[in-house]
């Protein structure tokens, strides 16, 4: 078999879309290593378009042959960095969890091929998608199961813009709690239409992967201990930069068990759009909170007006934390500093905590096992953040060049904008 890292390292892949194959006259599987956010892919041919941006992820480079852009997938096992400290085994594509963003315009003919080097099958289904039926991805209904080592083919024509994903249709519980899933971006034809400045995309997931474990238990129903966006969690995961006056998209998708109201900070939108399609301008209304549905897309769209580190999060509390356990009990209030004593007798390292609140698990540096990610974590610019999980920040700035989309460091509050404490009076 090809080192696919080794050719792709050597090849320099996003020089060209054209050129991308390998000896067997598939497609290159282009794969990447690495949970950073990888610049916009502006498209080489084609139909010119405004990319997005995929949180902690890539776009999928295509080559074009015989009027078809064509894509190849590999679903195998990755690994996947969730934040600095933890790694997971997961399952995935083309190198990482999840799968590298699909981008086409309206009317393109697709042909997307999937390689399984999974254990076990699997199918590709393009949720949102409007196909033939046969082109649907669900395993024993619509197609065979693609089997260990083979490669499918996918052909259809893209309908309509929009926001729309893939994952498995086969041993689906198991499959998606590994990781296996993908955003699927279709552009308008007509570039003016629904046009904007900073495009993002991320999809929700979730994860029950005990104490120093590496690879998720995949029966969990609703107890997980790790939300993710694009399989990162916070500090993992990295802001959003927008310039100042940016017309600014952001689409989520959520391919967990529950829902997530996702919350911005600072700002108003609209829900613009869903996997369903655009929403009227006429039926939108204000909202700074969108709950994300199971199994569904929402694209929201606002412009940053106003500078600073905007707080961006599931509204769930549970869903901003990492893994904990759900059976600590509350000690607020309860004195049980003479338990403590005993306690200390037999366990000399034994701490009393919680009596207080849990902030105090903010600041501290308690032993965790390897591979362990504390249940809040990330310091900001005034101290701990006290988050985890589903967490982090839109950075709007007046200086930010276009086309920039490296972290800026903490916003610089002018002064006399930050909360201060009380001393006796006001200034004047
Ligand atoms: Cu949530």
């Amino acid at each position: 078999m090809i080192d696919r890292r080794a050719f792709l390292g050597a090849a320099g892949l996003l020089a060209t879309h054209a050129a991308l194959a390998d000896a067997s006259g598939l497609p290159e599987a282009p794969s990447r290593a690495s949970a950073a956010t990888e610049p916009p892919l502006t498209p080489a041919d084609g139909v010119p378009y405004n990319p997005v941006v995929t949180l902690n992820g890539w776009t999928l480079p295509w080559r074009s042959r015989g009027g078809w852009k064509e894509f190849h997938l590999v679903a195998e096992p990755v690994e996947r960095e969730l934040a600095p400290g933890m790694t997971a085994r997961l399952w995935g594509y083309n190198g990482q969890s999840p799968g590298p963003t699909i981008e086409c315009v309206e009317g393109d003919r697709v042909r997307i091929f999937v390689t399984n080097r999974l254990p076990e099958h699997t199918t590709v289904h393009w949720h949102g998608q409007v196909l033939p039926n046969g082109m649907d991805g669900v395993g024993g209904l619509t197609q065979p199961h693609i089997p260990v080592g083979k490669t499918f083919v996918y052909e259809f024509t893209v309908r309509r813009a929009g926001t729309f994903m893939y994952h498995p249709h086969s041993d689906e519980m198991v499959q998606m709690a590994m990781g296996m899933m993908g955003a699927f971006i279709v552009h308008p034809r007509n570039p003016a239409l629904h046009r904007v400045d900073r495009d993002f995309v991320f999809l929700l997931g979730a994860y029950d992967i005990p104490a120093g474990a590496h690879v998720p238990r995949v029966a969990t129903m609703t107890d997980f201990n790790l939300w993710a966006w694009n399989s990162r969690v916070f500090p993992g995961i990295a802001p959003l930069p927008v310039r100042r006056g940016d017309r600014v998209r952001i689409r989520i998708g959520n391919l967990t068990m529950t829902n997530h109201p996702i919350h911005l900070h600072g700002h108003e939108f609209a829900v613009t759009g869903t996997d369903g399609g655009w929403v009227a301008p006429t039926a939108r209304w204000p909202e700074v909170t969108v709950d994300l549905p199971v199994g569904a897309m929402r694209a929201i769209e606002f412009v940053a007006e106003h500078a600073g580190d905007w707080a961006l999060h599931c509204h769930k509390s549970h869903h901003a934390m990492n893994a904990m356990g759900h059976g600590v009990p509350t000690m607020i209030a309860a004195d049980h500093r003479g338990v403590a004593r005993s306690i200390a007798r037999l366990v000399p390292d034994y701490m009393v905590m919680g009596e207080r609140g849990m902030a105090d698990m903010g600041a501290m540096q308690m032993p965790l096992p390897d591979n362990t990610l504390p249940m809040m974590s990330g310091n900001g610019p005034f101290g701990p953040i006290e988050m985890g999980g589903m967490f982090t920040t839109l950075k709007v700035r007046e200086d930010l060049a276009r086309g920039d989309y490296r972290d800026p460091g903490w916003y610089r509050h002018p002064p006399g904008t930050v909360a201060y404490e009380w001393k006796g009076k006001v200034p004047s």
